[in-house]
């Protein structure tokens, strides 16, 4: 077993580090429910899912999983899948009920007891303090593109961490930022449903000073041993041709998709290109004296989310869209081959193209694939039976990705398969299961499908079983 050695590119029989993570990820407002429960308050997700029109089927997260009461049944079925580490996100609105002022007791309460539960079962806890349901009342003060925001992320920070500090080892401050600024405020279609590109650009600073603001709290509060990290969805992106033309729509779309975040977070300045790119939206003068070197402090691990290259060319697309000042730069082209049930096509090169990029550009930094998963249209058969051949191939295509990263010398030290559960997927509602097991709404009742199985057994060896 090594971690240098060349390795064919076979994805069976492969064999990961020892101390390679493995484990699941889930979101708060996917799973939790119990949306007005113990103190809770709206999240921009709760408003956004009752705009008619705004999630399929008018599916809001009420309910979701019921996660919320069924944390301890959840937390054994993990423990019953040999689960080695658990990545989950806080509710903002049910631990500091309208984004400012004392945390709730209950709320705290919850996430204390799912954290213990998690280590009484040997399963380590990666706490991630946003994942996108902002208190409704921040949005209705202005929101990310406020400043504002950004130092009442801080104050949530320190209550988290205060009451957490001490047990939970891996903290990551943002999940995917791109998707709060980009699909949020200007393409739209999430919450809060804005189509401001300018705003957008303003969220995406405001969310990287919070990110900042955030480490300097949590390392404050949890201690030296404490892992803190950032996940972006970062693009893998593949120009359409070897054109001039093509490779240029592929810089701009870099950098609005990728730069915009590793370029202040790693680096502490936002690329020239970008700021030239989007001058008729902005001048950039929200970005404050100070801000970059508070955006810049030191993380100590990356985690990345992939499911699928961006394949882009010189051309246009439609408005609203999510890449501010690119719409008459850029169009999107589908990459060939099978789709999952996003109809997002299956390309594990793209994961491997990602790794072995952020090798090269952020040396020294360790990765953690914190999401990567396919959504089937999975069904329990007449014998309580959930059969997806399809996932495991995804997820044996990825895994074998992520191994040829190592052999060629990424330092990613862990995959977590995105989804735990079935749940609630933002503006699809519950009509795409991410889950490798399979919730069946009406019931509540848990069944791991055919990859959860097979997960288990991959997480038992450390590695792909020969087949
Ligand atoms: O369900 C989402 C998750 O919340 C963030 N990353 C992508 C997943 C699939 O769309």
């Amino acid at each position: 077993m090594t971690t240098t050695a060349p390795r064919p590119a076979t994805a069976s029989g492969l064999t990961f580090p020892p101390a390679f993570r493995w484990g699941a990820a889930t979101a708060a407002y996917q799973i939790e429910g119990a949306a007005d429960e113990d103190g809770r308050t709206p999240s921009i997700w709760d408003t956004f899912s009752r705009r008619p029109g705004a999630v399929r089927n008018g599916d809001t997260g009420d309910v979701a999983a019921d996660h919320y009461h069924r944390m301890r049944e959840d937390v054994a079925l993990m423990a019953s899948l040999g689960l080695k580490d658990y990545r989950f996100s806080v509710s903002w609105p049910r631990v500091q009920p309208a984004g400012r002022g004392p945390a709730s007791a209950k709320g705290l309460d919850f996430y204390r007891a799912l954290v213990d539960e998690l280590l009484a079962q040997g399963i380590r806890p990666m706490l991630t303090l946003y994942h996108w349901d902002l208190p409704q009342e921040l949005e209705d003060a202005g929101g990310w593109p406020e400043r504002d925001t950004a130092y009442r992320f801080a104050d949530y920070a320190e209550l988290v961490a205060g009451a957490l500090g001490d047990r939970v080892p891996t903290w990551t401050t943002l999940n995917e930022p791109w998707c709060a600024a980009f699909l949020g405020y200007a393409e739209g279609v999430h919450a809060p449903g804005r189509t401001e590109p300018a705003s957008a650009l303003r969220a995406a600073h405001h969310l990287n000073l919070a990110h900042g603001l955030a480490v300097g709290a949590l390392r404050e509060l949890t201690g030296p041993a404490s892992e803190i990290s950032l996940t972006l969805n970062l693009a893998a992106i593949r120009p359409l041709s070897d054109s001039p033309a093509d490779a240029e729509a592929a810089r701009r779309i870099d950098a609005l998709a990728n730069r915009v975040f590793l370029d202040p977070v790693f680096h502490g300045r936002y690329p020239e290109d970008l700021r030239a790119d989007t001058a008729q939206l902005t001048d950039w003068s929200f970005v404050r004296d100070g801000d970059l070197t508070t955006v810049s402090r030191p993380v100590d691990s990356l985690g990345i989310n992939y499911y699928t290259p961006t394949v882009v060319g010189a051309g246009s697309h439609p408005l609203p869209s999510p890449w501010p000042a690119a719409q008459d730069h850029a169009r999107f082209a589908p990459a060939p081959g099978p789709r999952t049930a996003m109809d997002w096509p299956v390309d594990a090169d793209g994961l491997y193209e990602l790794l072995v990029r952020l090798r090269d550009e952020l040396p020294g930094t360790a990765l953690l694939v914190t999401e990567n998963g396919a959504a089937y249209d999975d069904y329990a058969d007449p014998a309580g039976e959930v059969h997806d051949p399809e996932r495991i191939t995804y997820l044996t295509a990825h895994l074998g990705a992520v191994h040829r990263a190592l052999a060629a010398g990424v330092d990613v030290r862990g995959y977590f398969l995105w989804s735990l559960l079935d749940n609630f997927e933002w503006a699809y509602g519950y009509s795409k299961r991410f889950g490798m097991v399979h919730v069946d709404y009406a019931s509540q009742r848990r069944t791991p499908k055919d990859s959860a199985l097979w997960y288990a057994n991959v997480v038992a060896r450390g590695g792909l079983p020969r087949g």
